[in-house]
């Protein structure tokens, strides 16, 4: 087992600290050397242009030293690149979706949650799923990461060897929230993670009934991403503001007509199932991806009634 917050920290430090040391040397020997030849061979100390004409010895050296660096420095590059692509059999398998602008991850059991946690000393495999355009999959202190194309299905694995929490976010530019792409990843004991597996197992299944359906309605905008696009305050970002729509006369434009629609429980409902059916006048189309395999018809009423409260 190898040190680190996770298992690819010894091999990828190892080949980015040869890199950076070589890279240091060239830098320090080739200014070095461009200060002395100016030194040495300026004007006044060399009015006559010394003129030279080749060294086999010199060009051999040259040509040698740096193909024997860069092998090495493949060779550290492919010994740890090489295990990252082949995770464990019995790794734990969660899926990871990505989507503008927001995480979620699904464990084997269906829960699902905007924060990674996983038990340590276990290896974890990654499906990496994006809904709409390129993300990148990134925990810097685990130094791992992979893109996440749609409809590509690539996957990363790794085993955390340190408790504790660490960034883990979005790499790729993906649009005018991207750097809402971040949350963390949790390593804890494995009794601490089993724990926190079966209590979040038991609440999964009584989501049905929740006790305050405003709260719980809030909680699953912000859990999904969605107040990231549209304000509760009236401000105007990505998506219309849900300030005051809820009941009201909006105007909308279907099938490229417009029309004038009520923003009743129907509406909104398609509005997060077929979010590209209705454009509200003044907004652009492409910018949301349906939830209808995410939120349930229940999270829909509890999103309702949260929006009601925003007069
Ligand atoms: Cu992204």
């Amino acid at each position: 087992m190898y040190s680190g917050a996770s298992n690819f920290v010894t091999t990828t430090d190892t080949a980015f600290f040869f890199i950076i040391g070589v890279s240091v040397l060239f830098l320090i020997g080739i200014t070095g050397t461009l200060l002395w030849f100016m030194y040495r061979y300026n004007e006044k100390r060399n009015p006559v242009a010394t003129q030279i004409h080749g060294s086999n010895t010199l060009e051999i050296i040259w040509t040698v030293i740096p193909t024997i660096l860069v092998i090495i420095m493949f060779f550290y590059g492919w010994a740890g690149y090489s295990p990252m692509k082949n995770a464990p059999k019995d790794a734990m398998k969660i899926k990871a979706t990505a989507r503008m602008w927001s995480w979620s991850f699904e464990y084997e059991n269906g829960i699902k949650t905007d924060t990674l946690y996983v038990p340590v000393d276990k290896p974890i495999s990654l499906n990496l799923i994006s809904l709409d355009v390129i993300h990148s999959f990134y925990i810097p202190a685990f130094r791992i990461k992979e893109d996440m194309v749609p409809g590509r299905g690539n996957k990363i694995w790794f085993i955390a060897q340190e408790e504790g929490s660490y960034e883990l976010f979005c790499t790729e530019y993906c649009g005018l929230s991207h750097s809402y792409m971040f949350t963390e990843v949790k390593a804890m004991p494995q009794k601490d993670f089993d724990a926190w597996y079966l209590k979040m197992s038991d609440t999964t299944r009584k989501t049905v009934a929740v006790a305050d359906p405003v709260a719980e309605g809030k909680r699953l905008m912000e859990k999904n991403g969605c107040i990231v696009c549209h304000s509760s305050d009236g401000t105007k970002i990505i998506g219309p503001s849900y300030k005051g729509v809820y009941g009201h006369k909006i105007t909308v434009i279907t099938d490229g007509k417009e029309r004038e629609v009520i923003a009743d429980d129907e509406y909104i409902k398609r509005s997060i199932y077929e979010p590209e059916a209705d454009i509200v006048k003044g907004f652009v189309k492409g910018q949301m991806v349906s939830y209808k395999t995410i939120l349930s018809d229940q999270d829909v009423a509890n999103i309702i009634e949260y929006l009601k409260t925003l007069k």
